[in-house]
């Protein structure tokens, strides 16, 4: 038992040892640790938007106060005054670059913006220790609206599927809103007796009453009603986007309707002659 106890009190003794020797060494004047955040930007400023994106700009501060280098930033942005209090919550942007040297100018481009939209942007600085500075000055600028100069392409494989006597079903593959891409938002179809041209499309007749475009590469279809029976037709169409920009002309294609089928028997019965009782009459006659 008392093998035991002094065993113990010496292991006690060296523990109480070592706590002193590392503590005495973690007062050591010559390896103070950092508690001196970066200073706050005040010069924060959103330049050049675009439709989508936004260029911060500001001077780099340090890792104390506005000397050394800092370690990292926190960029945010949200729809309302980026206050302290929204801070919290706000939209963090991503791959923020590493702090240039304190009086350095830096910059970041936050992407993934909507258009037309008016944007809060701030960030906060953080050195190696992690200390954070306070939040910086906020900067404030709408994103552009959406410019769209590009047209739909044109339709280029309609085809005349199937005619009735009044009508003929057109097929064709959507195009997008920019060329092939997107979803287009209207469609003009006409027809004409005519060839139908640049310089006649503007006299053919408009369907009316055409479907919205599908996503583009999806097939659209089409009746074109109201038309005269045994009449070749010609087709054509042209595509806008929203703004809206037209398409060139599509294809052209030519369909006959179907005559009636009172006015195809016609054609193909023998005429009797205009005085029902001569001839058939005679014939009756001889053969008896
Ligand atoms: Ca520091
Ligand atoms: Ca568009
Ligand atoms: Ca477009």
């Amino acid at each position: 038992m008392r093998m035991r106890s002094v065993g113990l009190w010496i292991i006690v003794s060296i523990c109480a040892a070592l706590f002193l020797l590392f503590g005495a060494c973690s007062d050591d004047p010559a390896t103070p640790s950092d508690t001196v955040p970066p200073a706050a930007v005040n010069d924060l400023a959103a330049k050049n938007p675009s439709s989508s994106s936004m260029m911060l700009v500001w001077t780099a501060p340090g890792d104390d106060g506005r000397t050394g280098t800092a370690a990292r930033y926190d960029i945010r942005y949200s729809l309302s005054a980026l206050t302290d209090a929204v801070w919290p919550a706000a939209e963090q942007a991503a791959g923020e670059p590493s702090p240039k040297p304190a009086g350095s100018a830096d910059t970041f481009v936050v992407t993934g913006l909507s258009p037309s939209t008016g944007y809060y942007f701030a960030l906060k600085t953080a050195d190696a220790a992690g200390n954070w500075s306070a939040k910086s000055i906020i900067a404030s600028a709408p994103t552009t609206a959406v410019i769209d100069d590009t047209p739909p392409a044109a339709v280029a494989d309609l085809v005349a599927s199937a005619s009735g006597t009044n009508a003929v079903t057109l097929i064709w593959t959507a195009p997008g809103d920019d060329g092939t891409v997107g979803t287009a938002a209207h469609y003009d179809i006409r027809y004409s007796k005519s060839l139908i041209t640049d310089a006649t499309w503007a006299s053919a007749f408009q369907a009316g009453g055409e479907p919205p475009p599908k996503p583009a590469g999806a097939a659209d279809t089409f009746v074109v009603a109201s038309l005269a029976p045994g009449t070749a037709y010609y087709f054509a169409l042209k595509t806008a986007d929203e703004k809206p920009n037209w398409s060139a002309l599509s294809n052209v294609v030519s369909r006959e309707t179907q005559i009636p089928l009172i006015s195809s028997l016609a054609r193909v019965l023998p005429k009797r002659a205009p005085t029902a009782g001569g001839e058939g009459e005679s014939l009756s006659r001889n053969a008896r």
